[in-house]
């Protein structure tokens, strides 16, 4: 019996030190390896209360099995026959609570310093969307949308293979958030339609974005490098789908990149009067459509069956203008096709541009801004 006992006893412990070994050190059961002042504070902090929780559990049932084992009726032993005792009672309540205090206070520090999003050198607004992320950079004036950037087949099992080989597998995005390394960096997070939650685990960052709120947050990457998280909070269907990239790099890495960028959005802030050739406009439309479009028609074209219906061949996409007009602008009342009539003139005309001339799709005519224009009255 007290064998039997003794090594239950040693294999529960056994067990519970290896899990706090994995605890101190880094291996996939630990966090990740933090990345920013709050993620080591945050890691030390975990790391700690592990420890203590161990002591306590070594200690609580160390003396239990002590009790359990020295005191069994099989030897004989007499039950002790005593009430109350206030000195025990002094000692098991001040233990705990100078131990809930000794964890309460530096995790009390923690939060603040989280909270503090005082002095940014950065501002980056990132809003949430049934299924992807879009980014502003409040200064900088740059502006984009990340997408999921996992290729279809391996998502719906067709390729199974480039899934095994892929380690960025559901965790990479068309456009990656760029911000240099060491400096604060503001994050205001909000939704657009459910909620979600901005999080990279590594700068020890977590936030809800809430339709109709603001937070914030805040983090300041120590080492360049790619740092991946998801959303993190039940939003639809799509809830794995819309991965979290950013990508810290040197200051003048960054300068440059804002640069790019610039150029980019300069150039769909065009001249009204613009004559637009279909080449051009089919080039546009291809971004308009990454960024609107993608999530339910998919890039091949082909939708999603009995869900989102193929453009490539689509009677609407390849028939009259005015229908295929009608339905982007006004959408189609009570299916999950939008009205898209917040874009502008030359985001719609070039993304039906790009529908009509893309895939199986080669009417060879183009929808210009002007028939945009009109068509909305
Ligand atoms: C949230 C999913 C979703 C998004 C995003 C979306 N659509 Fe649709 N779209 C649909 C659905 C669903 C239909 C089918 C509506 C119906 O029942 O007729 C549709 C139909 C269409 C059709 C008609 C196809 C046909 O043959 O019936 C066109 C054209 C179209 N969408 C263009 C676009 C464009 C352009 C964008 C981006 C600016 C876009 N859609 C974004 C869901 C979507
Ligand atoms: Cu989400």
């Amino acid at each position: 019996m007290t064998s039997k006992l003794g090594s239950t006893f040693a294999a529960v412990l056994a067990a519970t030190l290896g899990s706090v070994a994995g605890v101190a050190g880094a291996n996939q059961y630990n966090l990740q390896p933090p990345q920013s002042i709050i993620a080591n504070q945050i890691y030390d902090l975990h790391t700690l209360i592990m420890w203590i929780i161990f002591a306590i559990f070594v200690l609580v049932f160390g003396f239990m099995m002590y009790a359990i084992i020295k005191h069994r009726k099989s030897v004989g032993h007499q039950a002790e026959q005593f009430h109350e005792n206030t000195t025990v009672e002094i000692i098991w309540t001040i233990i705990p609570f100078v131990i809930l205090i000794g964890m309460a206070y530096p995790a009390t520090k923690t939060i603040i310093a989280m909270k503090d999003t005082s002095n940014p050198d950065i501002t980056i607004k990132a809003t949430g969307y049934q299924w992807k992320w879009g980014y502003d950079y409040l200064q900088e004036g740059v502006s984009f949308y990340a997408n999921l950037a996992t290729p279809r087949d391996q998502i719906d099992g067709n390729n199974n293979d480039a899934r095994k080989n892929n380690p960025n597998y559901l965790l990479e995005v068309d456009n990656a958030v760029v911000v240099p390394v060491g400096k604060k960096v503001r994050m205001i997070i909000t939704a657009n339609d459910v909620i979600h939650s901005w999080w990279i685990p590594a700068f020890g960052v977590k936030q809800d974005a809430i339709p109709g709120f603001v937070r914030d947050t805040w983090f300041k990457a120590d080492h360049v490098g790619i740092y991946r998280g998801q959303c993190a909070e039940l939003c639809g269907k799509d809830h794995g789908f819309m991965p979290i990239v950013v990508e810290v790099v040197e200051q003048d890495k960054y300068a440059a990149w804002v640069a790019e960028q610039k150029k980019k959005t300069t150039a769909v802030a065009v001249d009204p009067a613009k004559q637009w050739t279909l080449d051009e406009l089919k080039a546009q439309g291809e971004k308009v459509f990454a960024a609107n479009c993608v999530a339910c028609h998919q890039a091949n074209g082909m939708g999603i069956p009995n869900t989102f219906p193929a453009l490539s061949g689509s009677k609407i996409a390849t028939g009259p203008k005015d229908a295929h007009m009608n339905i982007v602008l006004n959408g189609k009342p009570g299916t999950a096709m939008a009205p898209f009539k917040h874009l502008s003139d030359v985001e719609i005309a070039s993304v039906i541009t790009y529908e009509r001339n893309s895939w199986a799709n080669k009417t060879g005519d183009m929808v210009t801004p002007a028939e945009i224009k009109a068509a909305r009255k």
